[in-house]
């Protein structure tokens, strides 16, 4: 199905055909660009940015190149093709035919879960609404309007659901989308991680990193579904994700780099030496990696959830990639915890939650690899990145609040609580890492706490003026 541009609002799912969702939709676009504008990244409206826009939703080539001002880029509503024939691959109603329409038993739940994915994009894009003051290369600064803008879009992909097939509550709900704000102590945004402030580029190349890779996780889950629009929305959602888990690791990967490059101009790796050269230690890296990736564990929820156990007993959430699973019903299998009091066995379907942070913590260890590879590489035996355990520096679930060391040792809380500074970034941290945050836009030059990219953008070189401040 072809994208239709000349209309208000670009989409593949005929809006045209539906004139009072046309009208709701054109209703809600005035306040997202108000929103756009206000909460958007700061001061670059004016900006001709070397942007990325969905042509298509096929595989190959979906996108077009080109200079556009932020707030002429073309929000639209865009669905993965249909699959003929789609049946539900998991829980009570497997083997059965997907839903074109929300059953009225499960409407509530599916609208919590289209609020909350639909509430976190738009929050991503509030928190980094001031980065862009402080880019280290336009290269760089593309790439954070590049994520801003399709953050963007992924808010119009929920509110097109809550539009089109929740009515009134629906429509009512995607103003509050609007209304949240990270942040905000009277309305903030629903989920923890996306009320952290991000006001520096270690923290954005670490959120890119991790909390997008929750996203990735999530969407996957949510491509699953028995409600055929959500899983073909969150399909297409998937092939513009993946251009964020890139900036966040080639970015980590970047920092990593220049920092190895500084050590052995140096021949040392103390950190003190290391920060008075305008590089960022090592340690200090790990602290950022601590926090960004403990914080994105409490996104999957609570190890044991009964709304786990529902969502997939019902269809309405999968495990991410279903199909490599042998059991699709998970009635009677049960699974075993890790909890403070050892080692529980619980039923299946209320430990989904769980199941989907193991194979999220898998695949965080990707670019952990990577990134030690180059620390190996550059002769450094003893140096390396780890995750912490999943039991350290918990807000949600049976590890909450507990004090506990990133290799998952209980501890003395007095001791813990003086450890902390030496586990997450520190006041000190944050100041050091804050004072390397200069703007630089000559083209292709870089700040001097990051390496150069391996390559440009869509085949241009590094030097590009990815961004033509006006
Ligand atoms: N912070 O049974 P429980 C992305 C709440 S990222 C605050 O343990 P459940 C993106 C929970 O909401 C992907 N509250 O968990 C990335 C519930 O509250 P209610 C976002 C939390 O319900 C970067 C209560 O605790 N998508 O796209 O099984 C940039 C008990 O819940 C937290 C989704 O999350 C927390 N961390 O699962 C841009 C998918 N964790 O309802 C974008 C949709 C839990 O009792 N959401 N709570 O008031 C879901 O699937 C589920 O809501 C959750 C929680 C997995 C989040
Ligand atoms: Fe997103
Ligand atoms: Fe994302």
């Amino acid at each position: 199905m072809s994208i239709n541009y000349s209309e208000k609002i670009p989409n593949n799912v005929n809006l045209a055909n539906d004139r009072a969702l046309q009208r709701a939709l054109e209703h809600w676009q005035p306040h997202f660009l108000d929103w756009w504008r206000e909460m958007g990244p700061h001061h670059f409206a004016q900006a001709d940015v070397y942007l990325r826009t969905a042509v298509g939703v096929d595989a190959q080539g979906w996108a077009s190149y080109g200079a556009v001002k932020m707030p002429d880029y073309r929000w639209g509503i865009f669905l993965a093709d249909p699959v003929a024939g789609r049946t539900i691959g998991f829980g009570d109603h497997a083997g059965q035919p997907v839903w074109q329409q929300v059953p009225g038993e499960f409407r509530s739940q599916f609208r919590r879960l289209i609020v909350t994915q639909g509430d976190t994009e738009p929050a991503s894009v509030e928190q980094q609404h001031l980065l862009g003051h402080t880019c280290p290369s336009l290269y760089d600064l593309r790439n954070l309007f590049q994520v801003n803008v399709e953050e963007g879009r992924h808010l119009w992909a929920m509110v097109y659901l809550l539009h089109a097939y929740f009515g009134r509550d629906g429509r009512e709900e995607a103003e509050e989308l609007l209304a949240r704000h990270s942040g905000d102590t009277d309305k903030p945004r629903i989920l923890g991680t996306f009320n952290e402030p991000i006001s520096d580029w270690l923290s954005f190349f670490m959120f890119t990193y991790f909390t997008d890779r929750d996203g990735k996780f999530q969407l996957k889950s949510l491509a699953e579904s028995a409600f055929d629009p959500l899983a073909r929305t969150c399909r297409f959602m998937l092939t513009e994700e993946a251009h964020h888990m890139f900036v966040g690791e080639t970015g980590v990967g970047r920092v990593v780099k220049r920092t190895l490059e500084v050590m052995k101009e140096l021949g040392s790796d103390d950190p003190a030496a290391i920060r008075a050269a305008g590089a960022i230690d090592l340690p200090t890296i790990q602290r950022y990696l601590n926090f960004w990736f403990t914080s994105s564990l409490d996104l999957f929820g609570s190890e044991v959830s009964s709304n786990a156990a529902s969502s997939f007993a019902n269809g309405i959430k999968g495990r991410p990639d279903e199909s490599q699973y042998e059991d699709h019903d998970c009635r009677t299998a049960s699974f075993s915890l890790d909890t403070p009091q050892g080692r529980e066995d619980v039923p299946l379907r209320n430990a989904m939650n769980q199941v989907m942070r193991e194979s999220y913590i898998k695949d965080c260890e990707i670019g952990i690899k990577r990134w030690n590879l180059a620390i190996q590489r550059a002769g450094h035996e003893a140096l390396r990145l780890t995750l912490p355990s999943p039991r350290f520096h918990r807000s949600i679930g049976v590890w909450a609040g507990l004090s506990v060391d990133p290799s998952g040792n209980a501890m003395e809380p007095a001791e813990h609580a003086r450890s902390l500074p030496r586990w997450l970034p520190s006041e000190a941290d944050r100041a050091f890492v804050h004072s390397l945050m200069r703007r630089v836009t000559e083209p292709g030059k870089m700040a001097a706490w990051i390496a150069p990219p391996d390559r440009g953008i869509n085949n241009l070189p590094v030097e590009y003026e990815y961004v033509r401040l006006q």
